[in-house]
C-alpha cells in the first residue's frame, strides 16, 4: 500500500488499532521534551507513576519558560526538574541554553521517529520529517513511564506547495495563509503533510516555522518529508547519523488537499487577537508601531536573526519604537556573536534577551496601554503579552525588522533595499552541548529538591452516580486556554501551586468565577466552538478540577485541551443541537442522571432542572477515556490496573 510519511510512521510504530482515521491507535513513542512550565506538573504524575526510569529511548526536560526570576518559585521549580530529570534518565537543557522546540531540532530529532512534548509547539520538530506531537503532561508522562501514546487517528491533509517564494515573502507568510484559509479551528483532528516541489527551496528552520504554527490550524500536527536539505542540516549539526530519509509513496492517498502557491504570496500579518485574522501587509500600510519583539519558538533561528541584523546593519530603530529580540538558542546567539552579526543588532538601538520564550509567553516586555506590538510570534490572543489593550500583530523577521527602523508596518519589499539578502545555511553550526546534562548511571543516589512553591496536584475522584450542578459561567467561540488559565510573569512561577492558580481561573472572562465556583462548590461550564484552542497546559484542566468543575459543555473543543479534560474527569459535552447553547443560562441547573451508565455512550441525556428541559449531548471519546472519566483521570485509571501498566 502506497502511504503518507505520517502514516509511514506511524505505521512503524503502531502498537495496536488500525490507521482508519477516527480510529483510537496506540503508538510507541521514541522521545518526549518538556518545558518547565508544565513539567513541574508532568515530573510529579511521572513520580506517581512509580517507574524506576523512562522508557523511552530519549526525553529531554527544558527549562525556557519561567527564566525571569523575581522571587524563588521559579528557581525552586527549576532545581526540581533538574534533580527529577537527574534521577530518572532524563536529558537536562539549562536555562540560557533556548526554547525547547529550537533547541530539539538542532540536537535531538530524528526524521521518522516519535516525539511527544507538553507544549503544543512539539510539532515544529515536523520540519525534520519526525512525527511530533503535543500532548498535556500527563501524557507525556504516561509515555516516559511506559513509551507509549493513546490518540484518534487523524486525517491527513496534503498541502501542495508549488512555485518559490518571492523575495522578502518568508516561511512564516505560508502558514499565515494557510492560517487565513483553514483558520484556528480548521485543523482539528488532522495532519498537515507538506508536498510538492516547493518543498525543495525551504531550510530546515522554514519548515519548522511553519510546522511550529500547525498548532495554531489545531492541527494534530505537522510534518515534512526529510531529504537532502535535512541531511545537509544534519550534517551541519554533526548528526548525520541521524538522517533517516523519508518521503511519502507515489499514490499514497490523502483525506484533503490544499495547494498553495508560494510565487503568489506576499508578506502577511495576524491582526489581533487571532493568528488566522491575517491580511496582506500592504492593506495596514502607516500603522504606527510602538514596539517589536522578535524571537519565540516560530521565528528565533540562525537564519531569521542573520536576515534580521542585515536588515538592521548601520541603521537606527525609529524613536518611538522599542526593539526587543531573544534568540532561540544559545547556539544561535552564540555564532551571532562570534561572527559579529550580533553587534549590528545591538548598534541599531536591539535590546538583546537572553535565548528563552521570554515575552512570548508574557515573561517581560509587556508593551504600553493601547500600543501595537508587532512580534514574529505565533499566538496572540488577546492580553498574553501582559498588557490587556494592546494590539499585538503576528509577522516574519523581515517585516519586523523593517518596521521597526520606519516605526510604521512596513512591507519589506518596499523598504528601500536594493538587494534581496540571502541566507546560506552554514556548513557547521557551532556546537557545544555544554549545557545539557546527560543521564547518569548512579541515580538510586540522586535527591529530589522539592521548593515550597511545589504543592500536590488535585486527583480525580471516581464519577459519581449522579452529576449535579449549576452552570457557573456562559463563554463565547475560540476560547483559549490564555482565557482558561492566564499566564504570564505574575502567574508563570505558580505554575506547580494549583490552590493559587486557581484565583485566577477564566477570570479574562468572567472576573467572578473563581468565587462562584467556590461558592457553589462547583459546577458546569459553558462554551462556544473551539473550547480550549491554544496551548497544552494541563493546568487549564487541572485548576477546573481543583474548583470542583464535572463538565464542560461547548459546541466544539480543541484537541489537547479536550484530551486534559479527560484525563483529569472533567466531562467534554458537545451540545448536538448547538441552538441549545444559546437555551442555557448561568445559574441553571443541570443534572445527568444515571450518569456511570450514561457514560459509556455516545448520546448523554442532560437535564435542565431550572427550565424543566433536556438536552441531547455528544460524548465523543474512546472506550478507554470513557473509562478514565469513570475512574477519575488517567492517573486513576492506570493505578487501577496495577504499577505503571494499563
Ligand atoms: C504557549 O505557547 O502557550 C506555551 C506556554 O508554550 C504552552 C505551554 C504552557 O502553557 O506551558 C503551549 O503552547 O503548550
Ligand atoms: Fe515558548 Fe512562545 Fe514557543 Fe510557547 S509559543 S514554546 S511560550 S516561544
Amino acid at each position: 500500500m502506497q502511504l503518507t510519511v505520517a502514516q509511514k510512521i506511524i505505521s512503524e510504530h503502531l502498537v495496536s488499532g488500525k490507521m482508519i482515521s477516527g480510529e483510537e491507535i496506540i503508538i510507541s513513542i521514541d522521545q518526549t521534551l518538556t518545558q518547565d512550565a508544565t513539567g513541574t506538573m508532568a515530573y510529579l504524575e511521572f513520580e506517581a507513576l512509580g517507574v524506576d526510569r523512562v522508557k523511552t529511548k530519549k526525553s529531554v526536560a527544558y527549562i525556557d519558560h519561567n527564566t525571569l526570576q523575581a522571587g524563588p518559585e521559579n528557581a525552586d521549580d527549576h532545581l526540581y526538574i533538574q534533580t527529577v530529570a537527574k534521577k530518572y534518565g532524563i536529558y537536562y537543557s539549562k536555562p540560557g541554553n533556548g526554547i525547547c522546540h529550537q533547541v530539539h531540532l538542532e540536537r535531538f530529532a530524528i526524521p521518522g521517529q516519535t516525539l511527544l512534548g507538553s507544549d503544543s509547539h512539539t510539532s515544529t520538530a515536523g520540519g525534520m520529517g519526525m512525527l511530533a506531537i503535543g500532548a498535556g503532561g500527563v501524557d507525556v508522562a504516561v509515555a516516559m513511564a511506559q513509551g507509549e501514546y493513546h490518540f484518534t487517528m487523524p486525517r491527513i491533509v496534503k498541502v501542495n506547495l508549488i512555485g518559490k517564494l518571492n523575495p522578502w515573502v518568508s516561511a512564516k507568510d505560508i502558514i499565515l495563509e494557510l492560517l487565513r484559509r483553514v483558520t484556528v479551528k480548521g485543523g482539528v483532528g488532522k495532519i498537515f503533510e507538506y508536498t510538492g516541489e516547493g518543498v525543495k527551496s525551504l531550510s530546515i528552520p522554514q519548515r519548522a516555522t511553519i510546522t511550529n504554527m500547525g498548532a495554531e490550524l489545531g492541527a494534530t500536527t505537522s510534518i515534512f518529508p526529510s531529504d537532502e536539505i535535512t541531511f545537509n542540516f544534519l550534517k551541519a549539526q554533526k548528526r548525520e547519523k541521524d538522517f533517516f530519509e523519508i518521503k511519502a509513496d507515489d499514490g499514497a492517498i490523502y483525506d484533503e488537499e490544499i495547494e498553495i502557491n508560494l510565487s503568489q504570496l506576499e508578506p502577511l500579518a495576524a491582526c489581533p487577537h487571532s493568528p488566522d485574522k491575517v491580511v496582506p501587509v500592504s492593506s495596514l500600510k502607516g500603522l504606527k508601531v510602538n514596539q517589536v519583539v522578535i524571537g519565540s519558538c516560530t521565528n528565533s533561528s540562525y537564519g531569521d536573526l542573520v536576515r534580521v541584523a542585515r536588515i538592521l546593519e548601520d541603521k537606527t530603530i525609529a524613536e518611538h519604537v522599542s526593539l526587543a529580540v531573544a534568540p532561540g538558542s544559545k547556539q544561535v546567539l552564540s555564532m551571532l556573536a562570534q561572527n559579529g552579526i550580533l553587534a549590528s543588532l545591538i548598534m541599531s538601538g536591539a535590546r538583546i534577551l537572553e535565548c528563552a520564550c521570554g515575552p512570548c509567553i508574557g515573561m517581560g516586555q509587556s508593551p504600553s496601554t493601547n500600543s501595537v506590538s508587532l512580534r514574529t510570534f505565533n499566538r496572540n490572543f488577546k492580553g498574553r503579552s501582559g498588557t490587556l489593550s494592546a494590539k499585538v500583530y503576528l509577522v516574519s523577521p523581515e517585516v519586523a525588522a523593517a518596521s521597526a527602523i520606519t516605526g510604521y508596518l512596513t512591507d519589506p519589499r518596499e523598504f528601500g533595499l536594493k538587494d534581496y539578502i540571502e541566507i546560506k545555511m552554514p556548513k557547521t553550526f557551532l556546537i557545544n552541548d555544554n549545557m545539557i546534562l546527560t543521564p547518569v548511571n548512579n541515580y538510586e543516589e540522586v535527591e529530589i529538591i522539592r521548593g515550597p512553591n511545589i504543592k500536590p496536584f488535585p486527583l480525580g475522584k471516581p464519577l459519581s452516580p449522579e452529576v449535579q450542578g449549576k452552570v457557573l459561567t456562559k463563554v463565547g467561540d475560540n476560547i483559549t486556554t490564555d482565557h482558561i488559565m492566564p499566564s504570564n510573569a505574575k502567574l508563570l512561577p505558580y505554575r506547580s501551586n494549583i490552590p493559587y492558580l486557581s484565583n485566577y481561573c477564566l477570570t479574562p472572562c468572567d472576573r467572578d468565577f473563581p468565587k462562584k465556583a467556590r461558592e457553589n462548590r462547583g459546577g458546569f461550564i459553558i462554551g462556544g466552538i473551539n473550547y480550549g484552542q491554544g496551548s497544552s497546559r494541563e493546568h487549564a484542566a487541572l485548576v477546573p478540577l481543583y474548583l470542583g468543575i464535572k463538565a464542560v459543555l461547548a459546541k466544539s473543543f480543541a484537541r489537547i485541551h479536550q484530551a486534559n479534560l479527560v484525563n483529569n474527569g472533567i466531562i467534554p459535552l458537545v451540545f448536538e443541537n448547538p441552538k441549545d447553547y444559546d437555551d442555557i443560562e448561568e445559574i441553571d441547573e443541570l443534572l445527568i442522571e444515571d450518569a456511570i451508565s450514561q457514560v459509556k455512550s455516545r448520546t448523554i441525556k442532560l437535564k435542565n432542572l431550572t427550565k424543566d428541559k433536556e438536552y441531547k449531548m455528544i460524548l465523543d471519546i474512546t472506550l478507554r477515556q470513557r473509562e478514565m472519566i469513570i475512574q477519575g483521570g488517567l492517573l486513576n485509571l492506570i493505578r487501577s490496573k496495577g504499577k505503571g501498566k494499563e
